[in-house]
């Protein structure tokens, strides 16, 4: 059995009321059976179920009103581009940006993050200079910088993890040099749960004018999210981890930084006047917006904030620290269950392995008990290479979970437990 590890944890407001099963009915994939046993689906860092006001949002555009945006003088096209508009607002709300203009739709997180290493940091970076990362982040928050030193000569420096996975303290002190130029920082990790402290990160790095962006793909469905009381320059998401629809996600950028920099791609949509001797490019957010976009997964994201606004995400937030605490203890009882990620500051997470069973296999068993769980790196590899594991089972919550998922993941487990050993 795990050591206990300590839960120092800010004192949050506990919601007694707050109706997990009732919510749950909301979506309609969660609602099957799995090898004959209803459905745990405890995947929802990989992607979280969609409540039928995001599926009908879909369908809707598609049905009434599907046509191009930004293009159109025709009734249609006026529609799409009212609700388009509409959801870049809604997503400026939830995490409360200045203006729409600092809201741009991309593909996903990995997308969000390609865009400011190939905008910013391409036209600005040069030999030597470096970028700050840490070993928690989602391959997605390493490879483009790696890209991006290939192409410019630039540094990666990486911010060490301790036992628990938390940042190395002292990292800002350490790692800070006069060549810094970026950090690329996730503000909850994937693989381990950890909620970084990324105020502190921030407010170092601003002293030493380094712009930040943080990977929020794993905090927007869990915490509420303030771009500007964070203070990050960039802040990078994806709408099918947050209730929403595949293929939609949002880049924040403060505009000062967005205004100085360079379209990424071209096409459509992103110029204002195209001549074969020089071309104007359009205002933001659409500079950085080429080609015809996710129109219905836009749509989707921003029916996905609307319902996320209607449940709370201060009672998500609440609700979702005791489920993990109670999931935490319910795990731990199980004989040789170790856990990889044990932070003071979690959420969403449960990272673990159990000794003389491959990973692989404890998915399998608990997959034929109806659990939904993910197996292998998590995209996470020098994660898994710090912990000296080669991949561990994660069990990632949303708020339609209970307890008594979690009771039946513990189970499943254990029968794994007997199977093997
Ligand atoms: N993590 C997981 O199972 P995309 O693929 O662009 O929607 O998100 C990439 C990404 C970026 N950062 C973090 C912290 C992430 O967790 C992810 C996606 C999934 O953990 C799929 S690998």
């Amino acid at each position: 059995m795990n050591a206990r590890y300590d839960r120092l944890r800010k004192p949050i407001a506990v919601t007694a009321d707050f109706d997990a099963p009732r919510w749950r009915r909301d979506f309609p994939a969660l609602r099957q059976r799995v090898h004959g046993k209803p459905l745990v689906y405890l995947d929802n860092a990989a992607t979280s179920q969609k409540p039928r006001i995001v599926i009908d949002a879909v369908s809707e555009y598609y049905q009434k009103f599907n046509s191009n945006v930004h293009r159109g003088v025709h009734h249609l096209s006026e529609l799409a581009t009212e609700a388009f508009e509409g959801a870049r607002e809604k997503v400026r709300h939830f995490i409360h940006a200045a203006s729409v203009r600092e809201i741009i739709f991309v593909r996903g997180a990995t997308e969000a993050i390609n865009l400011v290493a190939q905008s910013y940091g391409r036209s600005r970076f040069k030999a030597g200079d470096e970028i700050i990362l840490s070993e928690m982040e989602h391959h997605s928050n390493i490879v483009p910088w790696q890209l991006l030193c290939e192409q410019t000569g630039a540094v990666l420096r990486v911010i060490p993890i301790t036992d628990a996975g938390e940042l190395e303290p002292g990292a800002c002190e350490k790692l800070f040099t006069s060549r810094t130029r970026f950090l690329a920082l996730a503000h909850v990790s994937n693989a381990l749960g950890t909620v970084n402290p990324v105020k502190d990160m921030i407010a170092c790095a601003h002293e030493h004018h380094v712009p930040v962006l943080l990977d929020g793909a794993q905090a927007v469905p869990h915490l509420p999210v303030d771009v500007r009381e964070l203070g990050c320059d960039f802040y990078a998401f994806s709408g099918h981890k947050m209730f929403g629809p595949t293929g939609i996600g949002v880049l924040y950028g403060r505009e000062a930084l967005l205004q100085n920099m360079p379209p990424w791609q071209g096409g459509g949509d992103m110029i204002r006047v195209v001549r074969f001797d020089q071309t104007l490019y359009n205002d933001l957010p659409y500079r950085f917006e080429a080609g015809t976009p996710d129109i219905a997964g836009a749509i989707g994201l921003g029916a996905a904030v609307d319902y996320l606004e209607h449940v709370g995400m201060p009672a998500i937030e609440a609700y979702e620290r005791q489920l993990l605490d109670y999931g935490t203890e319910q795990l731990q009882r199980v004989k040789d269950l170790k856990l990889v990620g044990t932070a003071r500051e979690k959420v969403g997470v449960l990272s673990f392995s159990v000794d003389g069973i491959h990973p692989h296999d404890l998915g399998t068993i608990v997959d034929r008990e109806g659990v939904a769980i993910r197996t292998g790196h998590h995209c996470a590899m020098p994660v898994m290479e710090r912990f000296h594991v080669p991949a561990t089972a994660r069990a990632s919550l949303a708020f339609y979970n209970t307890r008594e998922d979690l009771d039946t993941l513990a189970r499943a487990v254990e029968k794994a437990h007997q199977v093997f050993l």
